[in-house]
């Protein structure tokens, strides 16, 4: 199961303390050297969707504290850095105001969340010529520390998107390097899946019903994945009796999440077309043309209608 949501904590490095020494000769004077500084914790993005996981046991995470200083005026270590790594795609919300701190929308990208804190001063950085001796040094500070909600939103060219059962996860599997669990009853996926056709990713996003955007169903954790997705590929089962209340219902749905959704160019799939004739084809995609500018009839037993399908895929660019 894919997690696409997780609380975590953040935390820099604290800072090593200072140290108070002496040189061992009698007038040899301070040398207490400063703290090392506390490393700091970056996030990386990478195309492992399952990284969010990872949180689902260990939610603190923390880079390494800085080393105390030591004697004759030497420093301590820096603490090491802590990288972590998470899928792109990943909001980076502050849990206490709700903001969007960062996103993560690149493979590769890497951001700094939490500065380690400075390391203390050790007494050597404290004399002066009226206190040649202080016997005193700094604690180190600590480093940032970041209560966060980390949100993953698919980052796709192409959605696949539709009721239950129309036949969503066969396309990606027929289409991509994916090996998605594919049934013949509803929900069979229950978390998204990215695969690659054509050097373009493409989504595949758990079946969207009736009331989804209130809850039902799988619906309200996985419309946000629609979000980043660059065109909608809108499957309809051609077995339907009901085609453009099956369109309705699933376009409802969206535009409850959000209208701006909406805008997005859209491609009606008409999927398993290999189960009515023809004619009963061209009838359903007269009547669909009246939701969409391009409808086109798809079958995993059509190996025509996948290139053509494989055709749109490399021609269609996203308008909004
Ligand atoms: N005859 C025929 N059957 C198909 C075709 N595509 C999918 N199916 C069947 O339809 C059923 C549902 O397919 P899925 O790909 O699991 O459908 P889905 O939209 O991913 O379903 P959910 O994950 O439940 O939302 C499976 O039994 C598939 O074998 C097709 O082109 N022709
Ligand atoms: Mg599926």
């Amino acid at each position: 199961m894919l997690l696409d949501t997780a609380e975590v904590v953040f935390k820099g490095g604290r800072g090593g303390s200072g140290v108070t020494s002496f040189g061992k000769q009698v007038h040899s004077g301070p040398d207490g050297g400063n703290g090392g500084k506390g490393g700091d914790l970056y996030i990386i993005a990478t195309s492992d969707l399952t990284l969010l996981n990872q949180f689902s046991r260990k939610t603190v995470f923390e880079a390494e504290d800085g080393k105390p200083g030591r004697k004759k005026k030497m420093n301590g270590l820096n603490g090491k850095d802590l990288e972590i790594f998470l899928p792109f795609g990943t909001s980076i919300i502050d849990k206490q105001t709700d903001e969007i701190i960062y996103e993560l929308d690149q493979i590769g990208e890497r951001k700094l969340i939490c500065m380690g804190g400075s390391g203390g001063k050790g007494n050597w950085e404290y004399r002066s010529s009226t206190k040649q001796a202080p016997k005193y040094h700094q604690s180190g500070f600590e480093g940032d520390k970041r209560e966060l909600i980390l949100s993953l939103k698919l980052i796709a060219d192409f959605g696949l998107v539709g009721l239950p059962n129309s036949g969503k996860s066969s396309l990606l599997n027929e289409l991509t390097n994916a090996h998605v669990k594919t049934a013949s009853y509803p929900f069979t996926t229950l978390s998204p899946n990215l695969g690659v056709c054509e050097k373009k990713f493409l989504a595949d996003i758990p079946g969207l019903i009736e009331g989804a955007s209130k809850g039902k169903g799988l619906g309200i954790r996985f419309l946000k994945h629609i979000e980043k997705v660059g065109v909608i590929l809108h499957c309809i089962s051609s077995e339907s009796s009901h085609l453009i209340k099956d369109y309705n219902v699933v376009r409802l749905e969206i535009s409850k999440h959000s209208k701006e959704l909406l805008k997005k160019t859209e491609v009606i799939l008409l999927t398993k077309s290999d189960l009515v004739d023809k004619n009963k084809i061209e009838k359903n995609i007269k009547k669909l043309k009246t939701k969409a500018k391009k409808v086109l009839p798809v079958s995993i037993y059509d190996w025509e209608s996948l290139e053509k399908l494989k055709d749109l895929i490399v021609k269609t660019v996203k308008l909004k």
